[in-house]
Order: structure tokens, then C-alpha cells, then sequence
């Protein structure tokens, strides 16, 4: 098999690149990089030194490819399947990308640092940050739940990489506090791509390590 995913299952942009890979039935060898094993730790740095999954490796092509959205591209390009991430001429494909980025950006960064604040050691918490990622949280959910007013994906009739990308923002914007009654455009988004079967299978497959996740 040519293509390995260094991954975890409870990491957000890892999802990203699963549900893209099970939508496309593409074949890899999953491998699951504990970071709470040092030994782990060092062995997935010595393979990309910045430390940060999703990372696919591919020994066909001799290629090490991070970043969950140049991953997406590079599958769209080298392992096409029935569901194309980026299709569309190139204005459907800029906007594509930018809907991409929002969700990274201004939903999965600031989720991550009110996530993570909660594992610092006592007394070491950064409130003032954590005050200000809620904030741009509540921002970017407000133009999500403007957005998303029909039953489609992000990108209209056509699922994207930009769904990869809403799918696990959104999710767990969700379990930080409940987007129905807050943001029911957005939950309703959420429901449907809860029951698109690639991201139900991520999710299915991450339950058994949602005891770690602290929210
Ligand atoms: N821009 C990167 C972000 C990847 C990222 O932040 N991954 C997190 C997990 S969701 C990670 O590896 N965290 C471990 C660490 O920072 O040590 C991408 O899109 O792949």
C-alpha cells in the first residue's frame, strides 16, 4: 500500500483528511501517533520535525505531504475518486479554498486554544486568550449560521473540501457549547454532515477516545 496517514483520531484536521480518504474508499495504511509517548513523539518528528498531524507520506511518489488541506489537494490530484475536493472552474475552486481556510482559521484555531488552555498546568491559564478565541468563535459561527440557510454543503450542491473542513469544525464547536438554539443554521449543516457516511465513519471509528477529549 503506498500511502500512510500519521493521524490521530480525536485531532480535527486529521478528520479532515479521513473523511477525504473514506469518500473515496482510497486505501492507506492508518498509522496513530501518540503523543503522549515520547517515544512516539520522537519517531513522528524525526518524519516532519514541526509535529503537527495529519502528515500522509506516499513511498509510490516519494512524496511527505503536511498540511491537512495540501493533503486533501495532493489526493484530489494524485488519487481522484468519485468525489472531487476542489472542482469547478477556478473561481469555484478560489472560494473553495477560501471556505476551507475560514473554517481552519477562524473556527479549528480558536476551538483548538480554548481546548488546549484547559490542559495547562494550574495557574497557567490564559484567560485573556481564551476570552478572545470565544469571541472569534461566536464571530465566525454567526457567518456560518448566515450562510448555510438552505438544506446544501458549504460550497452549494457539490460536496467539498470545504465540508471536510466544516465537518470536524463544527463538531466540536459543537460539544464547546450546543449550536442549536444558538446558531440553528449551523446546527443543521452539522446534522447533515453527521450523516454523510465518511464523516459518521470518523466519528464512529474517534468514539472510543472521546473520553480524552476534556469538553
Ligand atoms: N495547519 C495544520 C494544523 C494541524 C494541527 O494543528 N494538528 C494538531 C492536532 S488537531 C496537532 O498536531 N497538535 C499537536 C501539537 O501541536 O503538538 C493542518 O491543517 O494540518
Amino acid at each position: 500500500m503506498s500511502l500512510t496517514l500519521y493521524f490521530h483520531p480525536l485531532s480535527s484536521f486529521c478528520h479532515k483528511v479521513l473523511i477525504a480518504l473514506y469518500e473515496n474508499g482510497t486505501p492507506f495504511n492508518p498509522q496513530i501517533v501518540d503523543l503522549m509517548d515520547p517515544a512516539a513523539t520522537a519517531a513522528f518528528k524525526a518524519i516532519w520535525p514541526i509535529g503537527k498531524f495529519p502528515v500522509l507520506r506516499d513511498e509510490a511518489r516519494d512524496a511527505l505531504v503536511p498540511e491537512s488541506s495540501i493533503i486533501i489537494e495532493y489526493l484530489d490530484q494524485h488519487y481522484p475518486g468519485a468525489t472531487r475536493f476542489l472542482p469547478g472552474d477556478p473561481d469555484f475552486v478560489r472560494q473553495t479554498r477560501f471556505r476551507d481556510r475560514f473554517y481552519d482559521l477562524h473556527i479549528m484555531l480558536p476551538m483548538q486554544k480554548i481546548v488546549i488552555d484547559t490542559f495547562r498546568p494550574a495557574g497557567q491559564n490564559d484567560a485573556f486568550g481564551v476570552e478572545d478565541a470565544r469571541q472569534r468563535l461566536d464571530v465566525a459561527l454567526g457567518i456560518v449560521d448566515r450562510a448555510m440557510t438552505t438544506d446544501g454543503w458549504a460550497m452549494g450542491d457539490t460536496f467539498t473540501m470545504a465540508d471536510c473542513a466544516a465537518a470536524p469544525a463544527l463538531f466540536y464547536a459543537d460539544r464547546i457549547a450546543p449550536l442549536a438554539g444558538r446558531y440553528d443554521n449551523a446546527a443543521r449543516y452539522l446534522a447533515r454532515l453527521r450523516k454523510r457516511p465518511s464523516f459518521a465513519r470518523v466519528i464512529e471509528e474517534a468514539e472510543p477516545y472521546f473520553k480524552l477529549f476534556p469538553m
